[in-house]
């Protein structure tokens, strides 16, 4: 069954998605993201650790914890993202792949949210691309870790 771990980490209040601001976010909630990334682990043969914290110490711990037990990590800090030296700091400790993901196009948005400490830590990121994201962030360190020579 499921070889690597991707830990994928979800920041404050991505817990309320589906049931307030779909027009920015979606109609889904975490749980059904979740499901999605489940299934498409099953396909890509890679084990699933899905977490959410409003905490950002936690979200720390999760990192740190991170090295040596995951292959990657794909994070949306949420507003984190734009504000949190402590989670740059942690993934960079983590010296594992880093994919970010964002539900929105945070660069169609409000100004502080055009800068996020985790892009300068992240191999890749996504963003306005909704749940969609999560899946494509999944595919892509399928090829990081696995190289470009095998098709899924
Ligand atoms: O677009 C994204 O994924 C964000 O990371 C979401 C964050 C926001 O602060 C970032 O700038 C961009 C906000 C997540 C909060 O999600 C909610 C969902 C439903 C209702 C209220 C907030």
């Amino acid at each position: 069954m499921a070889g690597e771990t991707i830990l994928v980490l979800n920041g404050p209040n991505l817990n309320l998605l589906g049931v307030r601001e779909p027009e920015i976010y979606g109609n889904e909630t975490l749980a059904e993201i979740e499901e999605a990334c489940l299934e498409r682990c099953a396909e890509l043969e890679l084990r699933l650790d899905f977490r959410q914290s409003n905490h950002e110490g936690e979200l720390v711990t999760w990192i740190q914890d991170a090295r040596g037990n995951a292959a990657a990590i794909i994070i949306n800090a949420a507003a984190f993202s734009h504000t949190s030296v402590a989670i740059h700091d942690a993934l960079k400790f983590a010296e594992l792949p880093v994919i970010e993901v964002h539900l929105s196009n945070i660069f169609k948005r409000e100004p502080f949210r055009h800068a996020s400490y985790i892009s300068t830590v992240a191999d890749g990121i996504i963003c306005g691309l909704g749940s969609q994201g999560y899946l494509l962030a999944l595919d892509a360190l399928w090829r990081l870790l696995h190289g470009n020579d095998e098709e899924t």
